[in-house]
């Protein structure tokens, strides 16, 4: 009685610690989306969740698209009722947060010399984090704006 007792308690703190173990490193991109380019525009913006399931905050620096020549962190704010973008030079997210990168609020900003790229139908988007490595997703570019834009 005593022994399964003792054996049970083992069996459960071994796999509480193996699953600690798999959850580490765990930072990703989910539902992202780039705009596809206006024509004639140089700048689009991309969107995306991204979740940190590691045992460590993480902090972000830079990002990266194989279709941009440059892309920014950026954060909407309204100054006197005007909605402005401003760049945020990196972002941090604590563990087991999600960020949101989403249209009105914090998103990519990409910039795009060749707007040939909307015959592309993917870009590989980075984002680059010195204590939590690259984190890295291959983004659909959306023609179409799936839900009307609330303003
Ligand atoms: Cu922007």
């Amino acid at each position: 009685m005593f022994k399964n007792f003792f054996f049970s308690t083992v069996c459960g703190l071994m796999l509480s610690f193996f699953l600690s173990g798999h959850a580490q490193s765990r930072v990703f991109i989910e539902d992202a989306y780039i705009r596809a380019i206006i024509p004639g525009q140089t700048v689009t913006a991309a969107y995306l969740t991204l979740k940190n399931e590691s045992l460590a905050s993480c902090r972000f620096v830079s990002v990266s698209a194989d279709i941009a020549e440059r892309a920014e962190f950026h954060s909407h704010v309204h100054v006197d009722g005007v909605g402005r973008m401003r760049e945020l030079k990196e972002i941090v997210i604590a563990q087991d947060e999600a960020l949101e990168f989403r249209p009105g609020g914090l998103h990519l900003m990409l910039f795009i010399e060749n707007a040939e790229v909307n015959e592309k139908s993917r870009s590989v988007i980075t984002l680059h984090s010195p204590d939590c490595g690259d984190v890295t997703d291959a983004v659909p570019i959306r023609r179409k704006a799936v839900k009307p834009s609330i303003k």
